[in-house]
């Protein structure tokens, strides 16, 4: 039986895009937000709104016991905790399913197993899944450091276990460098998650940051949908992502994507995910997983006339999903492009009244935003304002709709990141898809800085 009522524990688009599923099956939708937020969107489109606590986040999208209260006040019987805030919490799916709710989104124990990066590694090893050469496990003392370091070569790469994202690493050329690397690796990773240990991977120098979508219905079934290249990136900021990945034949997909979906399926584990691999001359290794839907789910969508969302809510139902591999044919090619609420060249966030505001449209052009005339973006929460995703039926064609529709776009009263993504479309490596996951800092540092 589908769920009757879902509380949705996030904001801005990603509210809507949850709210948009329940609608189209028939379930209510009850939208929570901060008082910095009364009239925002999501707070207008969900069948129900509750007021949970003041602007700062930890106080409100973030306050488990507010979240809990919300679902026991307006009787919503499951959570969809889109991205960010509660989405990886697992004491939260704990203290969720305590309640007798539902988590719309995969178990306490596979979120916690991919949380701590050692764990996730060890057991994607275990599966079969190809891994960065490295430490077997966690890194004791220095001594320790020192020895794998010189046994895989140098330049490596030190990791907190409760890392990830590019939080908690430190990098090391050679061996004058191991010992600090490892030393303050250690120490930041203390003071920063109260967890000091780290692990040691092979550093690569030129990657591209590959990411498979699998999805698993908890009963040891799961597919993938094939990879998103998110190699383009500022400060491990995804800033434009496309699928299929430009340097990945249907060949290499089958392959990589078997691995994943039977990787996924023996854990048992349920709903969406994505396994995160670097990629550089022809070899995929595992790097994290990550167990929510992500922030460049539709291009995914785009390509394979999928729902995410909605196959989200069947799962957590106890519903089958209503695909199997063989009904999963790629089709064409999808390009997202994350508009900020920031300045360039420097990306400080721009948050303030949009005076007006028009949305692109047509023929292989999807917007997601939470923005309209007249609404101020409260300086409070990141500074996305909308997704631009585009298919078309190949890549240039998807390139060509993505520069029409951006000339389309209007925002006025806070700075974009639009005009980055005009001159990104006029880059012959970009027309080209020839990027790795340097490309983009170095181009900002040369040609943006400079004018
Ligand atoms: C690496 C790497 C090179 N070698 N691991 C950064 C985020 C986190 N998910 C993993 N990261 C990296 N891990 C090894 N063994 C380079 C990065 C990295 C990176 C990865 C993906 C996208 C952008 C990046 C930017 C800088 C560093």
């Amino acid at each position: 039986m589908l769920l009757k009522k879902i509380l949705i524990a996030n904001r801005g688009e990603i509210a809507l895009r949850v709210i948009r599923a329940c609608r189209e099956m028939g379930i209510e939708s009850v939208a929570v937000h901060s008082t910095a937020d009364a009239d925002a969107m999501h707070v207008r489109m969900a069948d129900e709104a509750l007021c949970i606590g003041p602007p700062s986040a930890s106080e409100s999208y973030l306050s488990i016991p507010a979240i809990i209260s919300a679902c026991e006040i307006t009787g919503a019987e499951a959570i969809h905790p889109g991205y960010g805030f509660l989405s990886e919490n697992a004491k939260f799916v704990q203290i969720v399913e305590d309640h007798g709710l539902t988590f719309i989104g995969p178990s306490a124990e596979h979120i916690r197993m991919m949380g701590d990066k050692i764990t996730a590694k060890e057991t994607m090893r275990a599966l079969g899944v190809p891994c960065v050469p490295g430490s077997e496990g966690g890194v004791p003392d220095l001594e320790a450091a020192r020895k794998v370091a010189s046994e895989i070569g140098y330049p490596v790469i030190v990791k907190a276990t409760a890392g990830g994202g590019g939080r908690g690493m430190k990098l090391a050329r050679d061996a004058a460098g191991i010992d600090a690397a490892f030393q303050t690796a250690r120490s930041e990773a203390k003071a920063a998650f109260g967890n000091a240990d780290v692990y040691i991977e092979k550093y690569l120098t030129r990657p591209r940051h590959i990411e498979i979508q699998v999805f698993g219905d908890g009963k040891g079934n799961a597919v993938h949908l094939g990879e998103r290249d998110c190699s383009l990136q500022r400060r491990h900021q995804k800033v434009l992502e496309e699928a299929p990945g430009p340097a990945i034949d249907a060949e290499t997909r089958a392959r990589i994507g078997k691995v994943c979906a039977d990787a996924v399926a023996r854990i048992g584990y349920s709903g969406a995910g994505t396994i995160e691999f670097l990629y550089e001359d022809g070899e995929f290794y595992f790097i994290e997983m990550n167990t929510r839907l992500q922030v460049e789910h539709p291009v995914t969508e785009a390509i394979f006339g999928v729902d995410l969302v909605r196959e989200q809510i069947r799962v957590a139902s106890g519903l089958p999903m209503s695909f199997g591999q063989d009904d999963l044919v790629l089709n064409g090619h999808a390009i997202e492009v994350r508009i900020n609420a920031e300045r360039l060249p420097n990306f400080a966030p721009c948050p303030g009244m949009v005076k007006t505001f028009h949305a692109p449209g047509g023929l292989g052009v999807r917007m997601d935003s939470a923005l309209y005339g007249g609404y101020t973006i409260p300086p409070y929460y990141d500074s996305l304002i909308a997704k631009l995703i585009v298919h078309g039926r190949d890549r240039p064609e998807a390139l060509a709709r993505l520069q029409r529709a951006l000339g389309e776009l209007i925002v006025d009263g806070v700075e974009t990141t639009v005009p980055l993504f005009h001159a990104l479309l006029a880059e012959p490596d970009i027309q080209r898809g020839d990027y790795s996951i340097h490309w983009l800092e170095k181009f900002l540092a040369e040609k943006l800085n400079q004018g």
